[in-house]
């Protein structure tokens, strides 16, 4: 494993070795040590979540370092890793083996706020899925789409149709209404700076007839009235297109809101979105459309890059992001 420092070098991690991280998978290495769930955190640190049962904290430090911090679990391989709010990751799905094994409902969060990870097991989900993808949204829920019931790669069946939707107040999981096209082995999902959900792909091997060349978007419950039309929502209406760690921003808005959310930009594929994060930040009023909002200290809360900024209404109904860029 290597890392990227400062100066933009490569550098080797020699005792960084993947022996730990890897899966028991009846295929052997060519499948157990896919797919790894890394979270960048706090003092160069590397938080390994899974799919592994198996737990690490890795140091980027000189040579590196991997230290266990306990089990969550069984083996998840294609299974989600989504941090939905600081220091926590929603784990989800998955399957002891990268094909051909049953997948699991069970889901976990993972708490990395503290010296030892604290696992909890919530609520399952409604279905089993592999070769699924989540996407967290701006109101700290969590969209699970797509995947089977026992991963076949480029394979429908067991397709799942039906998204649920995670509340972290209740640890609970909601259907939600199905969608068109199985998405399956190699689709990928991703929040838009309008609030919805792309989820695309699929499939794509040659001339398969499970092959997914296309996308559909997913309109949150968050972002309707229950007869289905759009909900009014809050817009930003100025935001500074930088911001430095530990800096207050002043962010404008078209009338009062309730808290601000950064969206860290990311990409998906193989069910893994590494970079994905939500920061809620902390804000103060000063008019009813004008807003300090802290941007955090550290750089293992906040990696630098390119976030969406997100204002939310006493509903949870967010606005259209603004594009910040952090650090
Ligand atoms: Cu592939």
């Amino acid at each position: 494993m290597r890392c990227s420092p400062k100066d933009n070098r490569w550098r080797s991690l020699p005792d960084v070795r993947p022996e730990p991280f890897l899966t028991a998978d009846p295929a052997g290495a060519f499948r157990a040590d896919n797919h790894a769930w890394l979270f960048a955190a706090s003092g160069g640190r590397v938080f390994h979540a899974g799919p592994s049962a198996r737990m690490h904290w890795i140091d980027t430090a000189g040579r590196g370092k991997v230290t266990a911090a306990g089990t969550r679990g069984e083996d998840a391989m294609n299974g989600n890793a989504v941090m939905y709010d600081v220091g926590k990751i929603l784990t989800l799905g998955g399957a002891p083996a990268y094909e051909n094994a049953d997948a699991t409902k069970a889901a976990y969060t993972v708490d990395i706020n503290g010296s030892t990870p604290a696992v909890r097991r919530v609520a399952d989900m409604a279905e089993a899925r592999a070769y699924v993808n989540s996407v967290v949204l701006p109101d700290g829920t969590v969209v699970v789409v797509g995947g089977q019931g026992r991963p076949v790669p480029f394979s429908d069946q067991t397709s799942v149709l039906e998204p649920e939707l995670w509340n972290p107040a209740t640890g609970r999981f909601t259907k939600l209404a199905p969608m068109a096209t199985p998405r399956n082995y190699h689709s990928v999902a991703n929040l838009l700076p309008d609030g919805t959900v792309f989820s695309g792909g699929g499939g794509m091997c040659g001339k398969c007839a499970t092959n997914h060349p296309d996308g559909q978007i997913f309109v949150p419950p968050y972002l309707l009235n229950p007869d289905g039309s759009r909900k009014p929502r809050p817009a930003i209406t100025s935001a500074p297109p930088t911001a430095a760690y530990g800096s207050a921003v002043t962010i404008g808005t078209d009338r009062a809101v309730e808290g601000f959310a950064l969206m860290r930009i990311s990409a998906a594929t193989h069910s893994v979105d590494n970079d994905q994060r939500r920061i809620p930040l902390s804000s103060t009023a000063v008019s009813a459309t004008s807003y300090r909002a802290a941007i955090p200290s550290d750089a293992g809360t906040a990696p630098p890059g390119n976030y969406l900024l997100f204002a939310l209404d006493q509903a949870g109904t967010p606005s259209v992001a603004a594009p910040v860029r952090i650090g």
